[in-house]
């Protein structure tokens, strides 16, 4: 990290992010476009306090329960996810025993490879989706993203696409997917047309979905079922608008 943050700075979390995706982008992970869609994050971030809410943890359960009773899961990977969660996207591999899969809106062999090798050398063994492994397609969808793995993506009956554009969930829904997202704002494309969305930063979201997958591994099939036919994603998505908007409306006079 090159700019050295005071501790005690009241914003020294949300710099300390920003400092990873600035890295990812001299790493070669991020594209400039990820830091301004990290910036529109921060903004829904801001009003909800930068706090993970009822609402999300409810999501994330949900969440948990869909990852363990889904036969191929699979973790797309783009720029933005890998620089903010590279440790952890391994963690949450194997703690739902979902494969990784490189997915890049931006393409390039490049960052695809940089983001590969960064995955592997923090100890994943198979990184899917890049270089000549690109040979399904999606349907519905034009642009690079369509390319997938026929081992990955392309078989999966389950899709985690944190920081996503909603073009490719629409496409994967279309397939007969579930899709699940994380999504800062609960207006998106993507959050709406999502089987599950977790309206929370995405830095928050991993580490506690390990930790629920960890406790509900020892649930039976049917109560994992029962959890996800619990939620419902617009009513979710309603209640984490409503406290977006009350985030900005109350503003009391700390000076
Ligand atoms: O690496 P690539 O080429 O695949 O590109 C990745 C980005 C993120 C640049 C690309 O997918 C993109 O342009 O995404 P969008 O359309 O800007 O959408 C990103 C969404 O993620 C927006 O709705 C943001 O509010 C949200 N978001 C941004 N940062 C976070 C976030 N949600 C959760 N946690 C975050 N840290």
């Amino acid at each position: 990290m090159q700019f050295n943050i005071p501790q005690d700075h009241p914003r020294a979390e949300s710099l300390r992010v920003r400092e990873m995706l600035v890295e990812g982008l001299r790493g070669g992970l991020v594209v400039e476009e990820g830091l301004i869609a990290h910036g529109r994050g921060e903004t829904f971030d801001y009003l909800l306090g930068e706090k993970t809410t009822l609402s999300a943890i409810m999501a994330i359960k949900a969440t948990a329960a869909m990852l363990l009773t889904s036969s191929h899961p699979i973790i797309s990977v783009n720029g933005n996810f890998a620089a903010l969660c590279g440790k952890e996207i391994i963690e949450l591999s194997r703690a739902c025993g979902a494969l990784i899969e490189v997915n890049l809106f931006y393409h390039s062999v490049n960052r695809e490879r940089a983001i590969k090798c960064y995955l592997e050398r923090l100890g994943a063994t198979d990184v899917l989706g890049t270089g000549k492994d690109r040979t399904a397609t999606i349907p519905y969808l034009n642009g690079e993203r369509k390319h997938v793995d026929p081992r990955g993506i392309a078989i999966a009956d389950t899709v985690f696409v944190p920081l996503e554009d909603g073009d490719r969930t629409e496409a994967l829904k279309k397939m007969g997917k579930k899709v699940i997202a994380v999504d800062l704002n609960p207006l998106s494309r993507t959050s709406v047309h999502a089987t599950i969305c977790i309206v929370d930063n995405v830095v928050r979201v991993i580490p506690i979905l390990i930790q629920m997958l960890l406790e509900l591994k020892s649930e039976n099939r049917e109560s994992l079922m029962n959890m996800i036919g619990k939620f419902d994603n617009i009513m979710n998505l309603n209640e984490s608008a409503r406290l977006i908007r009350r985030g900005g409306s109350e503003i009391s006079a700390t000076i």
